[in-house]
């Protein structure tokens, strides 16, 4: 490798007894994390979503150039709008724009065009995609492994929003380009998904079918 600028790397290393508890207590602390449709009708504290948002942006990205806008939204007239233009599509989705094939993979989830706990739930953190960036001066600059970062930081918001207590839903309406004109974002950017966030509710129940994990040695292969 060329030499380049650079600082030494600060993290923790441990001894391998600790790693284990370590990894362990992440596990327990994931394996406790679903989606839910079911919020409680609370605020909840906005330093905590952006300390989260802000653990987001830790991500690994392609070429570091970070592609990815996020945008929170606490007010209810907009949450309504946003669930009102997310129930449209999604009546024309359950009405005959999936497959057959699709709406059976969903019937265990139960799911439909009542998109209710959008105006229910405390916020909706709206994740974009930059398809490319754009310069001062206008131009495009490519932006490369767009999907893959912006999942990656996607993935990190997820664990850090059940780390602190948080219930949230991966919400995909398709298409989502109402979601770029209500929140008025500019066109390098695409709506990647529709975080919903807030406390669980009390009585927050979860699809027995999303218990059903693959054992590990189902999805891993040692080489
Ligand atoms: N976007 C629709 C359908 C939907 C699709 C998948 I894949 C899901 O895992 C869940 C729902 C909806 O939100 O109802």
């Amino acid at each position: 490798m060329k030499p380049i600028p650079s600082v030494p790397l600060e993290m923790q290393t441990f001894a391998e007894d600790e790693m284990r508890r370590r990894a362990q207590a992440f596990f327990d602390l994931m394996k406790q994390r679903h989606s839910t449709r079911d919020f409680a009708d609370r605020p909840v504290p906005l330093d905590v979503i952006m300390r989260c948002l802000e653990t987001a942006g830790r991500a690994p990205s392609g070429a570091n150039q970070q592609p990815w806008h996020f945008v929170v939204v606490t007010d209810p007239a907009i949450k309504h709008q946003i669930r009102l233009a997310a129930e449209e599509e999604e009546r024309a989705f359950y009405a005959g724009r999936a497959s057959e094939e699709w709406l059976e993979a969903l019937a265990p989830l139960g799911t439909d065009a009542d998109k209710s706990f959008i105006d229910r739930a405390s916020c909706l953190i709206v994740i974009f995609a930059q398809s490319y960036g754009l310069a001062e001066d206008g131009s495009r600059v490519k932006h490369y492994y767009v999907q893959e970062s912006v999942g990656i930081a996607t993935g990190f918001l997820i664990a850090a929003l059940h780390n602190a207590g948080l219930a949230c839903l991966t919400h995909t309406p398709s298409p989502m380009g109402f979601l770029s004109e209500i929140l008025h974002r500019p066109k390098n950017e695409r709506a990647y998904i529709n975080l919903v966030v807030g406390y669980p509710a009390e009585n927050a129940q979860v699809p027995l079918h999303a218990l059903e994990k693959k054992a590990l040695s189902e999805f891993v292969t040692v080489v």
